[in-house]
């Protein structure tokens, strides 16, 4: 059976905290497709750990995964954010028309995946610069080590790339990263820099205050202001930052 058209979403995240869950709810929101989240169904946590154990899929069709957030989508169950946001952005309208530009799926892809990079993946080292598996508390100095460099260096880093990309011709018209219309990629910038403002409140503050990245702020709040994305900010659905991937320690809020 090929993934039906017509079939509901199902994404697999933990409950509790927005995490890399986000990225997925956003693409999905933004389209107004119909999903379930194991975040707000009883029994969510165990059907997380059905897959974390390995217990699920073991369908014939669909390897184990290793981590969440996963996606369901009739016979197709697929992890990793990126690839996840590939599929729904072909799913869901979320990426150039292949008819008009036939590698431009690579090209926003090659945008979010920077993204996560440099605006998840290093803020949660942040946290974790020792190991992922010990807690922030067992590593706190190294963890302040990384921070300073992190807001110092790597964040305007690549909020510097991201300016430079929205100020390129590949942009086009509006606030978008590429081809002057909304794509996934976009919608993982803001939920990044959103992100980044709740971790670290005062370093993005004097980034926004310097003016530097007017572009890559101002497609924040483009973002934020789309309908369905700002019904769905409003929402009971939208959970609050805690213990994630954008976290805040007063100890951290440093100012560059
Ligand atoms: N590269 C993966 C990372 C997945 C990941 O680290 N998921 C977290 C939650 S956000 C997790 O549960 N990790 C468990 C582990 O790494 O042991 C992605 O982008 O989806």
């Amino acid at each position: 059976m090929a993934a039906a058209k017509d079939a509901p979403y199902n994404l697999v995240y933990w409950p509790g905290i927005p995490g890399r869950g986000e990225h997925i709810r956003l693409a999905l929101e933004e389209a107004g497709a119909k999903y379930t989240d194991t975040a707000f169904s009883e029994g969510g946590v165990d059907e997380v750990l059905a897959f974390v154990q390995g217990n699920v899929p073991d369908d014939g069709i669909n390897p184990p995964v290793l981590a969440p957030p996963i996606l369901k989508h009739a016979d197709v169950v697929i992890s990793q954010t990126p690839n996840i946001l590939q599929y729904l952005g072909s799913h869901l309208g979320l990426v150039p028309d292949a008819d008009k530009d036939r590698n431009g799926l690579y090209r926003v892809n090659a945008l979010a995946l920077t993204a996560l990079d440099g605006l998840s993946n290093e803020p949660h080292d942040c946290h974790h610069p020792i190991a992922s598996g010990l807690y922030y508390e067992d590593q706190k100095p190294e963890s302040k080590r990384r921070s300073e460099d992190y807001v110092k260096n790597r964040l305007p880093k690549f909020l510097t790339y991201f300016e430079r990309v929205l100020q390129s011709k590949s942009s086009g018209d509006g606030p978008w990263l590429y081809g002057g219309r909304l794509t996934y990629a976009d919608l993982v910038l803001f939920q990044c820099l959103d992100g980044l403002k709740f971790m670290f409140p005062k370093a993005v503050a004097k980034l926004e205050r310097e003016g530097k990245h007017s572009k890559v702020f101002a497609l924040h709040q483009a973002v934020a202001e789309r309908p369905r994305i700002a019904a769905y900010l409003e929402s009971s659905r939208r959970q609050k930052y805690s213990n994630g991937i954008y976290r805040y320690y007063e100890e951290l809020d440093i100012e560059p």
